[in-house]
């Protein structure tokens, strides 16, 4: 029997699913925001970002406001904007420690990594196996990676939502105090 879909693949779209399921489920009262488009008349926010800790705290914003988020990283290390709640931020610090185990993410940026996959029902057993090469998927809506000495934009239509954070969820850096709140104002 031929197994058709690399598992990582599968494991990686498993987390886009249910990163979707929760941003919907939280998009039904009150939602967290969502992407939007830019206009000239969009308020822009400059963020620094560096190792390992964001240039602010906090940001300000109003409900029903669209933001372009500039997201500067000065660092030697990838960084990571992501915007939601402490639960959903904690859910995905595991997924992001999945995917650097699987060496599709590195402490710098997204990387190819090679996966064995066995043989099976051949009663081949030569191995290691089949060479495959797996990526990093991370399209999740309400979030974006910044690699080192790169700049990014992120724009968004917040709601009025309470607690909602920006954080970095690679491995350690959430702990280190990367995380930061939007104030309602
Ligand atoms: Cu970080």
């Amino acid at each position: 029997m031929k197994r058709s879909r690399p598992q990582l693949l599968v494991t990686a779209l498993l987390f886009a699913a249910v990163a979707q399921a929760s941003a919907q489920t939280s998009s039904s009262a009150p939602s967290i925001g969502q992407q939007a488009q830019a206009t000239p008349a969009t308020r822009t926010v400059f963020i620094k970002m560096d190792d390992i800790s964001y240039g602010q705290k906090s940001i300000d914003v109003k409900p029903g406001e669209t933001v372009r988020l500039v997201l500067k990283n000065e660092g030697a290390l990838m960084h990571e904007f992501n915007i939601g709640k402490a639960v959903s931020q904690l859910e995905h610090q595991r997924e992001m420690a999945a995917l650097f185990k699987d060496g599709t993410l590195t402490p710098t940026g997204k990387a190819t990594s090679i996966v064995w996959r066995e043989r099976s029902g051949l009663g081949d057993s030569n191995p290691p196996g089949i060479p495959e090469v797996v990526q990093a998927i991370h399209d999740d809506p309400n979030a974006i990676l910044v690699e080192p000495g790169t700049t990014k934009e992120f724009v968004w239509t917040f709601h009025d939502t309470a607690n909602l954070n920006f954080a970095c969820t690679l491995p350690g850096h959430y702990q280190a105090g990367m995380v930061g709140e939007f104030v309602m104002r």
